[in-house]
């Protein structure tokens, strides 16, 4: 199989499967990361790699029967990337500072009010999803939403900042079916500084 120069790649994990213990277990990470992650890179590059070849045959019916396997491992590639470097161990967790704060406290009342609100729209998301804390560029405001299945941020028009994976297999073998409990643990593992870098290149990029 030829490799076109766009593959995409699975990124390192910024520290090992165990780090995040005991909000999220070793065994949780490992499949999460080298089981469920890989699988959405490979089969991105496989339906790209269909994709390419349907393009130098003009055969736009194929391409656009390809769309949504494109769409659903593309948007899994896109958002555990992100969730990989917003997380980090308890122990460099806390609370945000500066101007994300700030804009959290003018567009939600207050740090508290963010949390329970994200918390409360992502123990909802019916099947599997994300919930999503994003920066609207246009109003210059910070937004709460959800976004099913694997769908990217970027398709409701908000920047990523925040995303909380709440498919089954980001906390079943933990919290079984219980995700409010699992919602709410992962809070003290958020990593706050990764997530106001995210922050500040949204507001300026
Ligand atoms: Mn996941």
């Amino acid at each position: 199989m030829t490799h076109h120069e766009t593959s995409y790649q699975l990124p390192d994990l910024p520290y090992d499967f165990g780090a995040l213990e005991p909000v999220i277990s070793a065994e949780i990470m490992k499949l999460h990361y080298d089981k469920h992650h890989r699988a959405y890179v490979t089969n991105l590059n496989a339906a790209l790699e269909k994709y390419h070849d349907a393009e130098t045959k003009n055969d736009v019916a194929q391409m656009i029967s390809l769309q949504s396997a494109i769409r659903f491992n593309g948007g899994g590639h896109i958002n555990h990337s992100i969730f990989w470097t917003i997380l980090a161990p308890a122990s460099q967790g806390g609370m945000p500072k500066g101007d994300l704060l700030k804009m959290m406290d003018r567009d939600f009342g207050s740090f508290d009010a963010f949390k329970e609100k994200l918390t409360t729209l992502s123990v909802g998301v019916q099947g599997s999803g994300w919930g999503w804390l994003g920066y609207n560029k246009g109003q210059k405001r910070l937004e709460v939403t959800t976004c099913a299945n694997q769908d990217p941020l970027s398709s409701q028009g908000l920047i990523p900042l925040l995303g909380i994976d709440v498919w089954e297999h980001a906390y079943y073998l933990q919290y079984k079916n219980v995700r409010a409990d699992y919602v709410k643990a992962i809070w003290q593992i958020i990593h706050w500084k990764a997530v106001e870098e995210r922050f500040s290149k949204a507001i300026l990029g």
